[in-house]
């Protein structure tokens, strides 16, 4: 059986400040309803899914410790970063996407894929969680003119690192291989069908099928239906997430203002300091950022603080707008209380 050394899993100060009596820590690569598979010094085990670590929200890419007289995960250890998404269904809990990722490949196509709009809420939950987010542009190949898809990202994600290519091509793992090494941890978002699982392959040298494969011939085999944790050629993880569809944001303020950080700089000159960029005299922000790029970032805003809030939150609001309403002097509720 393989066996690893703590760093090459991902081991770091951060976790082992954290480490106590003599557990055993064990990095998570997959979930199941029943138990979690996961790498340790000792190799791969699975170990049973305990009321702890459902109390603790276990995910891919967590590090656990096992008690060695029982053999069962105790404790879910601290993370370093997190990603996570609200649930899209209820609005109310949050859906653990992956932890401890250090780099978040956000991936999208030359092609009508392509949605700035969606890219700035993977970027957003990256930051928010304190993954790098880079992008990579697949089918750069397909495409008549990938640079257009290029040049637009680099417009709406100020700062971004974007790699237009073909997830098919050999060469591309070492395009990316920046991002892999010793105890790194890079994870995979983006829709169905963009090409996740190629650059899986590329990566790891495994040979998940894709889904083309699906499509016509291989009955009662199955592309991607839960993430999990393989190790990449150049050394580190990678986690492989099946398609979002819907994505929405969870507690995501920071990582807005780091998407949208030229308003929020430009909103320090706004005359008024609870400006909206609405219809407000001397507003710095409208006349400068774009206006689609201006709606984006007050949907985003809105769902963020509005998607948030607890539903008693929600009733006092409703109830002091009504209020407001019915005294015949409604004004404006300003996004920033
Ligand atoms: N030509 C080309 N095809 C690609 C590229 N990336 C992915 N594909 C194809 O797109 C389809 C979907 O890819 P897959 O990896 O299953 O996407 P996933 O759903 O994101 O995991 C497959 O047929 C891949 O072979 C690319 O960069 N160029
Ligand atoms: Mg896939």
């Amino acid at each position: 059986m393989t066996s690893y050394t703590l760093p090459a899993l991902g081991w770091n100060a951060h976790f082992a400040a954290q480490l106590t009596d003599n557990l055993i820590p064990m990095r998570v690569t997959d979930i199941h309803k029943s138990f979690i598979g996961t790498l340790g010094e000792s190799g791969a085990e699975r170990l049973d899914m305990t009321l702890d670590l459902v109390d603790q929200g276990v995910t891919v890419g967590d590090w656990v410790l096992k008690d060695p007289e029982t053999g069962q995960p105790v404790q879910v250890l601290a993370r370093q970063t997190l990603l996570k998404r609200r649930n899209a269904r209820t609005n109310l809990d949050d859906q653990l996407i992956a932890a401890n990722v250090d780099t978040l490949f956000v991936v999208s196509s030359c092609n009508k894929d392509f949605n700035v709009a969606r890219l700035e809420r993977y970027f957003a939950l990256a930051h928010q969680g304190g993954a790098e987010p880079v992008l990579i542009l697949t089918k750069a190949d397909l495409a008549d003119n990938p640079g257009e898809f290029e040049a637009e990202a680099m417009r709406s994600l100020p700062g971004v690192m974007v790699y237009a290519l073909d997830a098919l091509d050999p060469a591309t793992p070492e395009k990316l291989a920046g991002y892999c090494g010793e105890g790194k941890t890079v994870a995979l978002l983006g829709t169905s069908g963009v090409g996740k699982t190629t650059l899986t392959n590329a990566l790891t040298g495994l040979n998940q099928l894709t889904q083309d494969i699906r499509s016509s011939d291989a009955r009662g085999r199955h592309t991607t239906t839960a993430r999990s944790m393989h190790q990449m050629q150049a050394g580190g993880w990678l986690i492989d997430t099946p398609g979002m569809r819907a994505l929405r944001l969870a507690d995501a303020r920071e990582g807005l203002e780091a998407v949208f950080a030229d308003i929020e700089e430009l909103a320090g000159q706004c005359r008024f300091n609870d400006c909206a960029h609405e219809s407000e005299p001397g507003c710095a922000v409208r006349d400068i950022v774009e206006p689609e790029r201006l709606k984006r970032w007050r949907k985003l805003m809105n769902e963020d603080t509005y998607g948030n809030e607890t539903i008693a939150e929600s009733r006092e609001r409703y109830r002091k707008v009504g209020k407001l309403h019915a005294g015949g002097k409604a004004r404006g509720v300003s996004k920033r209380k």
